[in-house]
Parts: C-alpha cells; structure tokens; sequence
C-alpha cells in the first residue's frame, strides 16, 4: 500500500472572495479530508470568473481572499498543490486545443450555460459557451483521478470524461479518464429562509446564507430567524425540511447523529434548539475567521505561496500538454 501511486483529485473554486456555509460543510471541508489519502491539487478559476463582468481591483482582492480562506479552512501545503489558475498558461492552451475536439450540440445541452444565459442576457459570450472546455482542460491536465464537486457541476466532469475517451481513442491514451466523486451526506445545505434551496452566496435574502465572514451575532440572528414548521419537535422527518436542515448542519458540525441529536433536545423546543445550532457554528467558524484574518494580515506569505505553487503546477500541467501536442502533429521545439 505504501508504494501505491496515491489517485489524484483535483478541485477548483470560484473566487468570488467569500465562501458560505454550504461550501465549507458540503464541499471544502471534505476536500481538506481527502488530503490524507490522495494527492490534491486545488486551484482558483479566476480564468473562468470572467465569463461574466468583473471590476478589476475587485477580482484581485477576491482572489487574495479566496486563497485565504482555502489556506484557513484547512488546505495544507505541506501536502496539497493550491494554485492560481492564470498562473499555469497550459490551461489556456488546452482549452483551445479541447474546444476542436467538443462538438456544439453537446456545449448547447449544458444547463449551467442555459441558467447563465438566462441570468446574463446582456453578456452571452463564446466563453460562457466553452466554459466546460476550460474546466475539462483543468481536470485533464493533471490526470486526475477523481474530481469532488457539488451535484450541479457532474455534467461538466461528465463533458469531460467524454472529451477524454474521444481524444484517447483518436490518437491513443492520453488522458486519464476522470470520476466526479458526489459527496452523498450533508452534501447540500440548504437556504435558512427557503428549505428547498440549496444555501448560496448570490441569494437576493442574504439571511438564508451563513457566510464564512459572518460575525457571531449574525450567526445567531440568522439561525433564530430560520423557517421551520409548526410542531416544535425536534425531529428528522419528512416534511420538516428547515428542523431537517438545522439537523443536519448540527450534525455536520458536532459528529452527533440524528438520534442523538433527538434525544438531546427532547422535551425541548425551537427556541433552545436554534441558538444550540447557532453557537456550534459560531465555535466551529471562529478557528478559521481568526486564521483568516491572520492571513489577510500577511500578504508576503501568500504571495509567497502563489509563487511557489504555481511551478509546481505547471509542471504537471506542461508534461500533459507536451503529448497532446506531439499527438495532434505540432512540431515541438528542441
Ligand atoms: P453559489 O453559492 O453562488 O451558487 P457555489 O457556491 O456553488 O456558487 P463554488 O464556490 O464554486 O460555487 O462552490 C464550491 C463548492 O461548494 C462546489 O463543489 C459546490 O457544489 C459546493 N456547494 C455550493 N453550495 C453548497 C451548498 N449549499 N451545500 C453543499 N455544497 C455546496
Ligand atoms: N465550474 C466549477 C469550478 C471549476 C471546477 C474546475 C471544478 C472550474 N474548473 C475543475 C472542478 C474541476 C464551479 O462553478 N463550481
């Protein structure tokens, strides 16, 4: 077992400069697990960020933030490779090259595409049309194994695969072919004010959302506003979906199971459950705002990070890409 090849996972984040609740429980805080026994490389998407407008100063703030709270919220670069995504220009040069071999039939059936389109009627550009182009160049470029992401992102890991077994089969294997790795518990925490949504960060009702930054009494105020029904038992079952939720975000926090979390508040009602919820968040987000802080204090060391692992990236990233060219017959230079 110790001489194994350890599989590869690779992940990517938005950098909006903000992550909710729902990312860190359902998504980073898993891929912080996954460090243990695989070989991680996790990167910032600052070159999808721009299918949609960004103010400049903004974005370079956002991405610094990002990178931060990734570091904060347990990223560890002892063990995993976390990177800018413009610093390693082989991702570029591997879309351009994966979008020849993606047909438009399949780019149009992408319902992240169709929902984008919608939302930014006044900014439909080919980027956002090839965006999943860019993101199977990500994946593919490191050879990875696996590739943890939300429900939402399966049928770009899925283009993937197929852009992958296409091109593996035009020429001959290139590419490892990729698994998307679908977290099944906790994997979706939901709205605060709307149970049957998943908790985000562009919500137009902000106290459905518990950011990473939110200070205890916001917390607090947040958890005690939170929608549920009208029997005030503290119970996991159906249609109790907003009790289900806080259940399960007690749950993700403490290690309690649903049981145990029954019988601890048995007797009790609503009012003593909330703020219970709402103070083991407050003890489990302190550690990493406090880190989080201490970071942004730092700017030195982070621009040191980026620096030291964007090469590091890039040479797993420039092998791939050497034999995708000497396949398709570009002459390389000596
Ligand atoms: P938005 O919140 O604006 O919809 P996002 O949070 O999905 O965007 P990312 O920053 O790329 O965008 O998300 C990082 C990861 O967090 C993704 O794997 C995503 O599936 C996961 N994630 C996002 N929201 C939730 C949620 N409410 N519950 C569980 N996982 C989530
Ligand atoms: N599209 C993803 C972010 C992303 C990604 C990737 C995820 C870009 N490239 C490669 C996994 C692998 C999103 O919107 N969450």
């Amino acid at each position: 077992m110790e001489n194994e090849r350890k599989k590869r996972v690779l992940s990517m984040y938005q950098c909006t400069g903000t992550f909710t609740l729902g990312n860190y429980l359902g998504a980073i805080r898993n891929h912080v697990r996954l460090q243990d026994d695989y070989e991680c490389v996790y990167a910032l998407a600052d070159l999808h960020a721009i299918t949609v407008r960004q103010d400049p100063a903004e974005l370079r703030k956002n991405t610094l933030a990002s990178y931060a709270y990734l570091l904060a919220m347990g990223i560890d670069l002892e063990k995993t490779i976390l990177f800018i995504q413009s610093h390693v220009p082989e991702h570029s040069q591997l879309a351009w090259v994966l979008n020849c071999y993606t047909q438009f039939g399949e780019l149009s059936r992408m319902t992240q595409f169709k929902d984008k389109s919608q939302q930014h009627a006044d900014n439909i550009n080919a980027g956002l049309f090839t965006y999943p182009c860019l993101m199977a160049a990500d994946i593919l470029l490191y050879q990875a194994d696996f590739v943890p992401v939300g429900a939402d992102q399966k049928q770009h890991v899925e283009l993937a695969r197929d852009v992958a077994e296409r091109f593996n089969g035009l020429y001959s294997p290139t590419f490892t072919v990729p698994e998307p790795m679908i977290p099944k518990h906790g994997a979706r925490v939901m709205s605060l004010q709307d149970p049957t949504k998943k908790m985000s960060k562009s919500d137009e009702n902000m106290n459905g959302t518990i950011l990473m930054s939110d200070d205890p009494d916001a917390i607090m105020r947040k958890f005690k506003r939170a929608k549920t029904d009208s029997d005030s038992v503290v119970r996991y079952a159906e249609g109790k979906e907003g009790i289900n939720n806080l259940m399960e975000i007690y749950s993700c926090v403490t290690g309690k199971t649903m049981e145990e979390i029954e019988r601890e508040f048995e007797g009790k009602g609503y009012g003593e459950f909330k703020p219970a919820v709402a103070e083991a968040v407050i003890d489990e987000l302190r550690p990493v705002q406090a880190e989080f802080a201490r970071l942004m204090n730092d700017k030195a060391y982070l621009e040191q990070c980026f620096a030291e692992n964007a090469p590091k990236a890039q040479y797993l990233a420039w092998k791939t890409l050497q034999k995708v060219m000497k396949k398709i017959g570009y002459i390389l230079l000596k």
